[in-house]
């Protein structure tokens, strides 16, 4: 385990490196967009981009950060990458903390676009926030135990991705509710848009407990390598359809909705 956790081929790390500079480089540009974009609505809408504006930017500061610890865990001994003496091993921790801020906000900021007001949106966030929350803390904690690291325990990282995996499956139950009530009150193309939100969704929040699995096909037989390159390059196509096209589905519906409900050009 030691030595095949220690090399990593030229290939292998400049994917790594170049998906997690994509990753961030995509934060920064539609941190942009939903600045740019955010007055295009209706005020009762605008709530929408400014919490996709809050996800940007922690997640633009994570990805870097991710980016920095895996330069700096490995160092090229002229034919390869292997574990540089003495550095931080490179982590996933970061994510699951960010996860943390980014969770709550992307699932609170539809409840504005699907117009669910009042009391009904107190409860919506509470239990959001709640099971997402547990979600991932229970998470974070299994996967200090995931298949390959120095405290690998395999019963562990398991039995605390099922309890994740609970909490995961009462947001979805939420969540699904969230779209269905919400496209129920629209019509047209906003409609079609916002209802498209449901399938990107389940998709897109789905990769992120594969990614969890990911550790696991090293004990089929699969390298290190072939391991971690897949784990991140699963992330980040999560991370940008779960935050950025998500938002921009949101951002676009509630234009949609403004122009129906009357908002003119020149308001814009
Ligand atoms: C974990 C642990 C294993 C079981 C499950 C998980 C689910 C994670 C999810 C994360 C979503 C993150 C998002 C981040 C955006 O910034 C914690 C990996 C079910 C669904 C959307």
């Amino acid at each position: 385990m030691e030595n095949a956790m220690s090399s990593i081929s030229v290939e292998g790390f400049e994917i790594v490196n170049h998906i997690l500079t994509l990753g961030y480089a995509t934060m920064a540009a539609a941190l942009l967009f939903f600045i740019l974009t955010r007055k295009d609505s209706l005020p009762k809408y605008q709530m929408s981009s400014i919490l996709s504006v809050v996800v940007m930017v922690s997640a633009l500061l994570l990805l870097y950060t991710q980016k920095i610890s895996w330069t700096e865990a490995y160092a090229f001994d002229g034919n390869e990458y292997t574990v540089r003496e003495g550095a931080d091993l490179f982590t996933n921790g970061y994510r699951y903390l960010n996860w943390l801020i980014d969770v709550p906000m992307l699932l609170i900021q539809i409840l504005w676009v699907a117009q669910i007001t009042g009391s009904q949106r107190t409860s919506y966030m509470f239990k959001f926030s709640f099971s997402g929350c547990l979600m991932i803390l229970t998470g974070y904690i299994g996967q200090f135990y995931e298949p390959g690291r120095i405290n690998e325990d395999v019963t562990l990282w398991a039995v605390w991705g099922l309890i994740s995996t609970a909490f995961f499956l009462h947001v979805l139950v939420l969540i699904t509710r969230v779209i269905k009530e919400g496209s129920s009150k629209m019509s047209g193309g906003a409609k079609s848009v916002f209802s498209a939100i449901l399938p990107l969704f389940l998709i897109s929040w789905w990769l992120y407990p594969i990614a969890y699995l990911a550790p696991y096909f090293m004990t089929m037989g699969y390298s290190y390598e072939t391991t971690i390159v897949s784990q991140q390059v699963i992330y980040t196509i999560a991370d940008i359809s779960s935050k950025v096209v998500y938002g921009v589905m949101l951002t676009v519906t509630a234009t949609m909705l403004s122009k129906q409900e009357g908002m003119a050009e020149s308001q814009a």
